[in-house]
């Protein structure tokens, strides 16, 4: 089932965490900052040693350190320019690798922040569209999670995936 809460995704405890990254897996600030301050150094040090980057749509998975969970699943959404450069499909593949990996990994459960709405500026209302409707029909397709949590870190956030979620879909 689909989660919407207001919270802190570094305190979750849940098998899989989704990181809001950049192409170069270099780490950066908002949720990413976030996470690998929570997580510690071995979470960068894999990342190094296992990965050359990794191209917007996609994502890469690491151990998740000191956090409470299992994995960090590193996806880069793309930075919004005006929505002609392919920004929705590159979003809703951002996630659907995601939780590919997740499943592949035995997963059960998976947190994600709003993915490129922060510092690489998608509108949230779309980016929340995107994101549940991606989720949705992975779910239908694949019933392999029991649970996937969005923990949205500000008010507004919150509201615009409340306003787009609709627990049918
Ligand atoms: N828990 C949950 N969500 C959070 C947290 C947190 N602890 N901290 C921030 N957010 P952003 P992007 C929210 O900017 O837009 C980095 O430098 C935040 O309020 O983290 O995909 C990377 O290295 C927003 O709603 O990610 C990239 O270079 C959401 O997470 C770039 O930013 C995403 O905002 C990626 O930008």
């Amino acid at each position: 089932m689909i989660e919407l809460i207001q919270g802190d995704i570094t305190k979750q405890e849940i098998d899989a965490i989704a990181n809001a990254a950049n192409s170069h897996l270099a780490g950066g600030g908002g949720v990413d900052g976030a996470i690998h301050w929570a997580g510690g150094p071995t979470i960068m040090q894999e990342l190094k040693e296992k990965y050359k980057g990794c191209p917007t749509g996609s994502a890469v998975i690491t151990g998740a350190g000191n956090l409470k969970a299992q994995y960090v699943i590193h996806a880069v959404g793309p930075r919004w320019k005006d929505g002609k450069h392919n920004e929705p499909k590159l979003l809703a593949s951002a996630y659907q690798t995601s939780l590919e990996l997740a499943q592949k990994h035995k997963c059960q459960t998976i947190a994600f922040p709003s993915i490129s709405t922060g510092i690489y500026g998608y509108p949230v209302e779309e980016g929340a569209k995107i994101a549940l409707q991606t989720v949705a029909q992975f779910l239908k397709e694949n019933p392999v999670f029991t649970t996937v949590r969005f923990v949205l870190f500000d008010e507004k956030t919150y509201q615009a995936y409340q306003k787009v979620y609709q627990p049918s879909t």
